[in-house]
């Protein structure tokens, strides 16, 4: 009976002792697994942007950008694994003001975004399309925001004839170009986009073309 119970302990403990045994193996190969895994490399991204880069002050512009997210063997165009996809935009400068909502568009945005904006006046202005991607990855299981960015530049152009600078080109212009051709006035705000005739001098032909642009007779100027 002795023996039987000393037979016994020590199969007990001998299973105890596999049972350690196995879990500090486990242990091991989880342990190195979680060294082994690295944090992905972001998407390389692909920018396909429309932006007009010589709108004319007033003009209403419109920006379309899309972005093709490729990794070795994959591209993706839509959403990645988590539905998190933004295409947003920004404008500096005083000379374009952003129109319709800035930002965050539906999930899907693999055919683009497209926004408006408009073009106040002359001067440059810098437009930056940014895009958002969440990736996720195991083990261990953890999640990043990476936006990506691009930017274009913009020379908004004066509106010809436009003289006082108010963005609009009719009757006061024209008025005020036969003040100067008079010489009852020395010069004008917006002196240079005077001469639409594109003839060398500021007469009354200039202030007759936009009379005629004023009153829809002539497309542009
Ligand atoms: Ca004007
Ligand atoms: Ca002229």
């Amino acid at each position: 009976m002795r023996s039987f119970r000393l037979l016994a302990a020590g199969a007990v403990l001998l299973i105890i002792l596999v049972g350690f045994v196995a879990l500090a193996v486990h242990s091991g190969t989880e342990g190195r697994a979680l060294a082994i895994i690295p944090t992905p490399a972001p998407w390389a991204v692909e920018w396909d942007v429309d932006v007009p880069e010589q709108p004319i002050a007033g003009d209403t512009v419109h920006v379309g950008a899309e972005a093709i997210l490729t990794q070795p063997g994959v591209v993706q165009s839509g959403p990645l694994h988590d539905p998190v996809y933004n295409l947003a935009i920004t404008s500096s400068g005083p000379a374009l003001e952003l129109m319709s909502a800035a930002g965050v568009l539906p999930e899907d945005v693999s055919d683009g975004a497209e926004w408006e904006l408009r073009a106040l006046r002359r001067g440059e202005a810098t437009v930056e399309i940014s895009l958002t991607y969440k990736q996720s990855w195991c083990y261990p299981c953890d999640t990043r925001f990476i936006t990506e960015t691009t930017a274009r530049q913009v020379t908004v152009l004066p509106l010809p004839g436009d003289v006082d600078c108010n963005v609009a080109a009719n009757s006061i212009d024209a008025a005020l170009i036969l003040q100067l051709a008079a010489a009852l006035v020395g010069g004008l705000p917006c002196q240079d986009v005077a001469d639409v005739s594109q003839d060398g001098s500021v007469n009354a032909l200039d202030a007759t073309l936009i009379l005629q642009y004023a009153a829809g007779l002539l497309d542009s100027l």
